[in-house]
C-alpha cells in the first residue's frame, strides 16, 4: 500500500513536470524554429539560388560549430583579441606628411612584421593606419565655393553600406569614424557593415565585436557566404531602413560636409544618382591627397577611367561648386533613394566577386530615365591600393565574365567592340542573363546608341568620324605634374666617398643602383651620376626616371629605378638629421637608404634607420 501511494506520488510529479515543462518547453522550440525561418527569408530577401545557398551554410556552419564542440574550436566564438581604442574626440589629430612619414619608421622586428604582413594582406601600410587610430581630421580639399553653400533641411535619412572582405581593422573603423564625426545625427539612419564572410576569422571576430561594443548605431550582418562585393551590397542593402543607400568601400574617410550636398541632389531629384569626388588615400603613407575635378568613361575594353572634363565644363564659372553629369561613375562611393535602387534592379545578382557592376549601372541609371552626377563639394578619400589584396574563390578572371553580361544585356550592336577589345571573352560562359534582359525590357530602357550619342558624344566609336570633344586617356594617377628640381648634383655615399649610379643605363627601368668611382669630368660620367631632388622629395636620375624602393615584399627591399608616379610614397625621400648625420628617408618601407657594402660594385637597399656612418649621404 506504502509502495503503491509512493508509486502514485511519483507518477503525479511525472505528469505534472510534463505539463509545466514539456508543453511550454514544445511550444518554445517550434516558436524558435518557425521565426529562425522566417528571419532566414525575410533577411535574404533575394532569389531562390541564393535563399538556397544561405541555408545550406548556415547549415553547414552549424555541423562546424557542433563539431567545434566536440574538438576543434568552433569558427565565430568571439575570443579574439580586443580592438581597444574607443571615441574620444580630443584625439582627432591631422597629421600633416612629415609626422605620417614618422608614424612609418620601422622601430623594432614587431613594426617590421606589421608593415610586411599588412602590405601582403591588405596592400597598404598597415603600421601608419594603425599608428593614425580610428580617428584625424582630413584637410579640407573643396573648393572654397563650397563653405558658402547653406543645405536647407531635409526629411531625408541615409543607411550607409560599407561591405568588406579581410579588411585592415583601423583602415575599417576609421571609415566608420570617420562618418560618425563627420554626419549630423538627424541623417544617419545606420551603418550597415557586411562581412562578406571574410576568411581572416580572427579580423572579423575582432570587428564584430568591437562593433557590438561600442557602436549603436552600426549594424553588423555577416554573409553566409562569399558573395562578391556585388551581391554582398543587396544583400546589405535588405537590411537598409533609411530613405537613401549610401555605398563606401571599406577603406575611406569621408570630408567634411560630405553627405548634405549628395541629399540636396537627390532631393531635388529622386532619380538622381549622386557620386562624391574621391580623394586618393597614399596607400604608403595614408596621406590624404586631393583629386582634381574628372568624370567618368570607359574604354571598349569595359575599363573605368577617369576622363578631363568637356571643354564647356572646364570653363563654367562655376565649376568647382556645380554637379557634372557624368557618363559612369567608378564604383565604390555613391548615393541613391533606397527605393530607386530596387526599382531600378538592385544590381546583376549572377555577377561575381569584383568587377563590371558599376559600368552596368551606370548604363542602367542612364538609360532607364535616371542621371548620374559627380557632385564636387562632397569629398571622400579612398585608399588606392597598388594591387587587389583578394582573390576569386572559383578562380577566372571575374572582370571579364562580369563585363560579357554587361556587354550582351546593355549594349546592342556596340558588344561588337568589346568583343573585338577582348577576343579572350568570346569563350567565357557568361551565364543566363534572361533576368537582367527582362528587366531592362520592363524598365522600358532607352537604346545604347543613344546613350553614347545624348551622354557620352566625347566616346570614340571605333570606325566612326567622331564629332565630340577630343577625349583622351585620363591617366589613374591624375596627381602626376612637372618636376619642379630644387636641387641637383651627385649622390655620394659619405664613409666611401663612391657615387650612386644605375647598374645600367640611366633610362633602364627595375634596375638596381650601385656605388661607383665618383666621375665628375666625363659628359658621361656627369649623366650618367647626376640626380634632381624635387619639391615632392623624388631623386631623379638624369632627369629620366625616379629612385623607387620595392616595397610591400617580406625581407629585404632594394632600391631601384622606375618611372616616376608623383604620388610620393614608394618616390618620397626625406632627408633626415640621425644623430649629426644625413640620412635618406623612404616613407614607403619605412627605412633608410643604406649599402650591402662600401665597395665599388656594393648595391642599394632599405635598412632600419640605425644613424650608423654607412647611411650618410649628401646631394652635392
Ligand atoms: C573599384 C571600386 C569598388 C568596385 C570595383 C569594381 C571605388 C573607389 N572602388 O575598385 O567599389 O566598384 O571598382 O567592382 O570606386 N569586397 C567584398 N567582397 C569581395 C571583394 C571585395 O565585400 O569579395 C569589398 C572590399 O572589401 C571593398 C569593396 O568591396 O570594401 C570594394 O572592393 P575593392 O576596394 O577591392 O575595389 P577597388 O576599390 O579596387
Ligand atoms: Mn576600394
Amino acid at each position: 500500500m506504502v509502495y503503491d501511494h509512493q508509486n502514485m506520488r511519483r507518477r503525479l510529479s511525472l505528469k505534472c513536470c510534463l505539463i509545466w515543462f514539456g508543453i511550454p518547453l514544445t511550444i518554445w522550440l517550434t516558436f524558435n524554429l518557425f521565426s529562425w525561418h522566417l528571419k532566414l527569408s525575410a533577411d535574404w530577401n533575394q532569389p531562390n539560388r541564393l535563399k538556397l545557398r544561405a541555408r545550406k551554410t548556415l547549415l553547414i556552419r552549424r555541423d562546424n560549430q557542433k563539431k567545434g564542440h566536440e574538438g576543434e574550436s568552433p569558427k565565430f566564438e568571439q575570443q579574439c583579441e580586443s580592438l581597444s581604442e574607443v571615441f574620444n574626440k580630443a584625439l582627432v589629430k591631422r597629421y600633416n606628411l612629415t609626422v605620417l612619414h614618422s608614424l612609418g619608421v620601422v622601430l623594432s622586428p614587431e613594426d617590421q612584421k606589421l608593415r610586411d604582413e599588412g602590405y601582403q594582406k591588405f596592400a597598404f601600410n598597415a603600421l601608419i593606419s594603425d599608428k593614425i587610430g580610428f580617428h584625424r581630421a582630413v584637410p579640407d580639399t573643396r573648393d572654397p565655393k563650397c563653405r558658402d553653400v547653406r543645405f536647407p533641411s531635409t526629411d531625408l535619412d541615409v543607411s550607409i553600406v560599407i561591405c568588406f572582405f579581410n579588411e585592415q581593422p583601423s583602415a575599417l573603423l576609421r571609415t566608420v569614424y570617420s562618418i560618425i564625426d563627420q554626419t549630423p545625427t538627424e541623417l544617419l539612419k545606420e551603418i550597415i557593415l557586411v562581412d562578406d564572410s571574410s576568411t581572416l576569422d580572427d579580423i572579423s571576430c575582432q570587428i564584430e565585436t568591437y562593433v557590438n561594443q561600442h557602436l549603436k548605431n552600426v549594424k553588423f550582418v555577416r554573409t553566409p557566404e562569399r558573395q562578391g562585393l556585388i551581391r554582398a551590397r543587396v544583400f546589405g542593402a535588405n537590411h537598409a531602413s533609411g530613405k537613401v543607400l549610401v555605398f563606401l568601400d571599406s577603406h575611406c574617410e569621408v570630408n567634411i560636409d560630405w553627405l548634405e550636398p549628395l541629399l540636396l541632389r537627390i532631393s531635388h531629384d529622386p532619380h538622381t544618382v549622386v557620386v562624391p569626388v574621391i580623394d586618393m588615400i597614399n596607400h604608403d603613407t595614408m596621406e590624404y591627397q586631393s583629386s582634381p575635378l574628372v568624370r567618368g568613361g570607359f574604354n571598349w575594353g569595359l575599363h573605368f577611367r577617369w576622363d578631363q572634363l568637356p571643354a564647356s565644363e572646364q570653363n563654367d564659372p562655376e565649376l568647382g561648386s556645380k554637379p557634372i553629369q557624368s557618363p559612369s561613375m567608378a564604383g565604390g562611393l555613391f548615393a541613391m533613394r533606397r527605393d530607386y535602387f530596387h526599382h531600378l534592379g538592385e544590381y546583376d545578382l549572377g555577377m561575381d566577386i569584383w568587377g563590371g557592376e558599376n559600368l552596368e549601372i551606370s548604363f542602367r541609371i542612364w538609360m532607364c530615365g535616371g542621371r548620374l552626377e559627380i557632385i564636387p563639394c562632397s569629398r571622400v578619400g579612398h585608399i588606392f591600393r597598388k594591387r587587389r589584396p583578394y582573390g576569386n574563390p572559383e578562380g577566372g578572371d571575374t572582370l571579364i565574365r562580369n563585363s560579357l553580361r554587361v556587354a550582351h544585356v546593355w549594349m546592342d550592336e556596340y558588344k561588337e567592340h568589346f568583343l573585338k577589345q577582348r577576343p579572350q571573352a568570346e569563350h567565357i560562359d557568361y551565364g543566363d542573363v534572361s533576368d537582367r534582359v527582362s528587366l531592362r525590357k520592363r524598365l522600358s530602357c532607352k537604346s545604347f546608341q543613344w546613350y553614347l550619342k545624348n551622354i557620352y558624344p566625347e566616346q570614340v566609336v571605333p570606325g566612326q568620324v567622331n564629332t565630340g570633344d577630343i577625349n583622351p586617356h585620363f591617366p589613374r594617377n591624375h596627381n602626376k605634374k612637372e618636376p619642379v628640381v630644387i636641387k641637383h648634383g651627385q649622390l655620394t655615399h659619405a664613409a666611401s666617398g663612391l657615387c650612386v649610379q644605375s647598374e645600367k643605363k640611366t633610362y633602364t627601368k627595375k634596375a638596381l643602383l650601385t656605388l661607383a668611382q665618383c666621375d665628375k669630368e666625363t659628359m658621361d660620367g656627369q649623366k650618367s651620376q647626376m640626380w634632381y631632388e624635387t619639391v615632392d622629395n623624388q631623386l631623379l636620375l638624369a632627369q629620366l626616371l625616379c629612385l623607387d624602393v620595392e616595397s610591400g615584399m617580406v625581407g629585404m627591399s632594394y632600391a631601384r629605378l622606375m618611372k616616376c608616379h608623383g604620388s610620393r610614397g614608394s618616390q618620397a625621400w626625406t632627408w633626415t638629421n640621425k644623430d649629426g648625420i644625413s640620412v635618406l628617408y623612404n616613407p614607403a618601407s619605412g627605412k633608410c637608404l643604406t649599402v650591402t657594402a662600401a665597395t665599388v660594385g656594393g648595391n642599394l637597399f632599405l635598412d632600419l634607420c640605425t644613424g650608423t656612418k654607412g647611411q650618410a649621404f649628401r646631394l652635392s
